[in-house]
């Protein structure tokens, strides 16, 4: 896909010279100006009060050294980040992800998605992101904790409860939201809402930790019925088998559907049976093991190394859940050639820009991460709600709200779309419902930031 207008063209241009050497970045902002060119043209206003230039521009991005002692008393040293990218319409909200490959590119591509995945939950959230290249794998839950209050002693300078909430991402789950949450309040000497995916003990919600997958099969379902269609005895394929993964597989199979494979970043496995999801579970969250692990138990099932070959298994609906780019389009056209129908997105920006080409080619209905993806900050925004009630939803009604917001957001990028002349087009649909409301905050508020 190419701009077809000079302005947007000369936009990313900038974007690309601005922001040098963070190709993920580039992609991410490629893929939201390309829908934005009519949008610009509908609304001159928005290109007079230079919205799309400051949308493209974190407000701020802090940058900070994490320094703490491993097991065998050695000083290490990580770099951790926060993009506090925009705060139209919320607090700044998004998760912290600690991975080895984490840098500011990828925190900004991280980032700038949230704001408009944020805008489409219907909740008042701002979009942010941080983490660290610190790699959790291997680590003592000791180290574990000394780098989390490391890195929440200066995180904690610019954060808050109505200021930016962070929450989980790759690496970071309950016990680091527990550490972190412990070193914030010992700093400030005060009990806030100031994370989210916190333990149902000190303030978490129910349901938070499903809700990412469950709310990607909840949004999956909803383009389904769109071709009177649904989850009932279909083969689904799932990368990842962390959080995102674990849960989708979950509510994939309630739904009806046959979860038959699952990954991590060394290979897949493949059970024809379908997975047995308990004891997945114990591998990845009890013992934290690879899930090459799961064919000690399960000799019918087959482990292969790489994660590439996943995207080779026939099947009817794919949710990568693991990481971006994991998904290109060679792949893309095996699944097409194979029959997929729905190609909905758990991870962030997972499918290459490619990858989704040859998905909207074919007709597949493929849903972008920043709406199919939303459930998790959507519910951590519950979770930010019930904290500032000082008062608790049961599962039940958390899930229900929950699956409101992902219906109400597919409606949304299904309007946008139509409005916009491509009815099918979940990408435009998602990128400009998103925008519209935070460009309109913006507007409303002046040429400030
Ligand atoms: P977890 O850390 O729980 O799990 C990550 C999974 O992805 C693991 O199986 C991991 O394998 C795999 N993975 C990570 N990096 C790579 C890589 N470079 N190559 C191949 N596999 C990789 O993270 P989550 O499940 O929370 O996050 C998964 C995705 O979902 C991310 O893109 C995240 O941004 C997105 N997301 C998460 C939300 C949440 O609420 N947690 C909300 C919305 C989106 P291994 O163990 O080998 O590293
Ligand atoms: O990418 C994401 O939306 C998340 N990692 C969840 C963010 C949040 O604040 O719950």
């Amino acid at each position: 896909m190419s701009f077809k207008t000079e302005y947007m063209k000369d936009l990313m241009t900038r974007v690309e010279k601005n922001h040098p050497a963070e190709p993920e970045f580039h992609q991410a902002v490629k893929e939201v100006l390309l829908c934005m060119e009519s949008v610009a043209e509908r609304n001159p206003k928005y290109v007079e009060a230079g919205i799309f230039e400051r949308i493209v521009e974190p407000e701020r991005a802090i940058m900070f050294r994490v320094s703490w002692v491993d097991d065998a008393g050695k000083v290490q040293v990580n770099r951790g980040y926060r993009v506090q990218f925009n705060s139209a319409i919320g607090p700044y909200k998004g998760g912290l992800r600690l991975h080895p490959s984490v840098n500011l590119g990828v925190i900004k591509f991280l980032g700038f998605e949230q704001i408009f995945k944020n805008s489409l939950t219907g909740l008042p959230m701002g979009g942010g992101k941080g983490g660290s290249d610190f790699d959790p794998k291997g680590k003592s839950d000791g180290e574990i904790m000394r780098f989390c209050q490391s890195f929440m002693t200066e995180l904690a300078k610019h954060i808050g409860a109505d200021t930016d909430v962070p929450a989980g991402d790759i690496g970071v789950g309950a016990r680091e939201i527990g550490y972190l949450f412990g070193q914030y309040k010992r700093l400030r000497n005060e009990f806030t809402g100031v994370l989210t995916g916190k333990g149902l003990s000190y303030g978490g919600s129910l349901v938070r930790t499903q809700a990412t997958g469950y709310g990607l099969c909840y949004f999956t379902q909803e383009m389904l019925a769109t071709k009177n269609d649904s989850f009932q005895d279909k083969t689904v394929v799932i990368s990842g088998s962390g959080n995102v993964a674990i849960y989708a597989a979950e509510k994939a199979t309630q739904l009806g559907g046959k979860v038959v494979a699952l990954s991590d970043s060394n290979g897949y496995i493949y059970d024809p049976n379908g997975i047995d999801l308990a004891a997945v579970k114990e591998i990845k969250e009890v013992k934290r093991l690879r899930i090459k692990e799961y064919i000690e138990n399960h000799p019918h099932a087959e482990y292969h190394e790489g994660c590439k070959g996943i995207w080779n298994i026939k099947c009817d609906i794919a949710l990568p859940c693991a990481t971006q780019n994991e998904l290109d389009g060679e792949s893309a056209q095996t699944l097409v050639a194979n029959g997929v129908i729905a190609v909905a997105e758990g991870a962030n920006m997972p499918s290459t820009p490619d990858a989704v080409d040859t998905f909207q080619a074919a007709g597949v209905l493929f849903a972008p991460g920043k709406a199919s993806n939303a459930g998790g900050v959507a519910t951590s925004g519950l979770e930010m709600s019930q904290n500032s009630m000082r008062y608790s939803w049961t599962s039940e009604e958390v899930d229900a709200k929950l699956k409101d917001i992902m219906k109400h957001i597919h409606t949304t990028c299904k309007q946008a779309a139509t409005e916009y002349g491509e009815p099918n087009n979940y990408v435009l649909g998602a990128n400009i419902g998103g925008f519209l409301k935070v460009a309109e905050a913006m507007y409303a508020q002046g040429v400030a930031y």
